[in-house]
């Protein structure tokens, strides 16, 4: 581990003899920590700056919206960075050129790699509804832009494109068939074109990240917050009513490499929407109710392609852990986009029998 982390420690006078600081979690761009230092627990966050270049821009976001809930919503558990001793928001690391931050690990809270049952789908799904709805009445277009074009799924089928010109042949051909099914499935990118050009389809507060690890639950698995606040930009609500569904309609996840253990819960799917549902019910716009399946799609389909494009770039965002690994995950999610679309006329039209709920 690295041995200056003692001297971040210090700055949050959270270094005693006795404290522990261990990996935790399965993020893939940031590194964390959890630190236990005499009664009390933190996690410990170093920022990939290669990806997140401008962190204040992340610290000032979660401050304004600290505030706008502190005031309208005291109720609502959020849990910010805390303060070092001289009341900075993150440690600036020159030995390593990186940013660290601590937050305080909350009291008897557990995440989840892998959902067990409907019922957390719906307690996650509520959760980052929640969120959103809370914050509706808070100036969108104030947030900062951490990531630009993070969700934007044009720009990402560009970055494909790009990624296919620099013709590396050999990791071309190995990738040939995921290759044909992202262009045969194209009519996804367009369709993310005509919705995103709707002024129905509104710009909202929403946290681009919503696996269901992202989502902490207490000893009796009721949902209690959202974590991993980053990528919170102004975007639409099918990035998070997708990425749920991304992350919990299969019983494996993104890592699985035996693609015959995929497949669709539809009590799981019928729960996310019921579950985001019964807190966007009055927010959601007429234009925007019929895609909850598209946001699935949109989805499952952007990450393939994230994954396929990082295969195609030589592994330089999401790294690699074996040779191959960005095009496993790339065919996982293939996988699970297929399965998804067999299930289109089952499911496509699950949230209008929410609406009396
Ligand atoms: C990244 O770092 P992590 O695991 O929270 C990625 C998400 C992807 C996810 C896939 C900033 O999230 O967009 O969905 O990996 N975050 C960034 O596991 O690129
Ligand atoms: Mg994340």
């Amino acid at each position: 581990m690295y041995s200056g982390i003692n001297s971040i420690l210090l700055q949050y006078s959270l270094l005693r003899e006795n404290t522990q600081i261990v990996p935790f979690g399965t993020g893939l761009i940031n590194h964390t920590w959890k630190v236990v230092s005499g009664d009390s627990e933190y996690i410990l966050q170093k920022i990939n700056t290669q990806i997140f270049s401008k962190p204040d821009l992340i610290a000032s976001n979660i401050e304004a919206l600290g505030d706008y809930l502190a005031i309208h919503y005291p109720d609502y558990l959020f849990v910010p960075a805390i303060k070092t001793i001289s009341g900075e928001g993150m440690v600036y690391d020159q030995d390593t050129d990186s940013y660290f931050r601590v937050f305080p690990f909350v009291k008897g809270s557990h995440a989840k790699t892998v959902l067990e049952n409907a019922n957390e789908a719906f307690e996650g799904a509520a959760q980052f509804g929640k969120f959103t709805k809370l914050l509706s009445g808070f100036d969108v277009h104030s947030l900062k832009i951490t990531l630009p074009y993070f969700h934007d799924l044009g720009y990402r089928y560009q970055e494909f494109e790009q990624a296919l010109q620099k013709n590396d042949v050999e990791r071309m051909i190995e990738a040939e068939s995921v290759i044909a099914f992202m262009k045969e499935q194209a009519g996804i990118v367009l369709e993310y074109n005509v919705i995103t050009n709707n002024p129905g389809f509104k710009l909202r507060v929403t946290h681009h990240d919503t696996k269901i690890s992202n989502v902490l639950f207490d000893e009796s698995d009721k949902a209690i917050c959202v974590i991993d606040l980053d990528t919170i930009m102004p975007g639409y609500f099918i990035s998070d009513v997708g990425d749920m569904m991304r992350t919990c309609l299969s019983t494996v996840s993104e890592e699985e490499k035996d693609f015959t253990k995929i497949s669709i819960r539809e009590d799981v799917y019928k729960a996310i929407v019921g579950g985001y549902y019964s807190q966007m019910k009055n927010e959601l716009t007429l234009e925007e109710k019929p895609y909850f399946f598209y946001a699935g799609k949109f989805m499952i389909y952007m990450q393939a392609l994230r994954f396929l494009t990082d295969h195609l770039n030589r592994d330089t965002y999401y790294g690699a852990k074996y040779p191959g690994h960005n095009l496993i995950r790339a065919s996982n999610q293939v996988t699970l986009l297929q399965r998804l679309l067999e299930k289109e006329s089952l499911l496509a039209d699950y949230q209008f029998s929410q609406e009396f709920v």
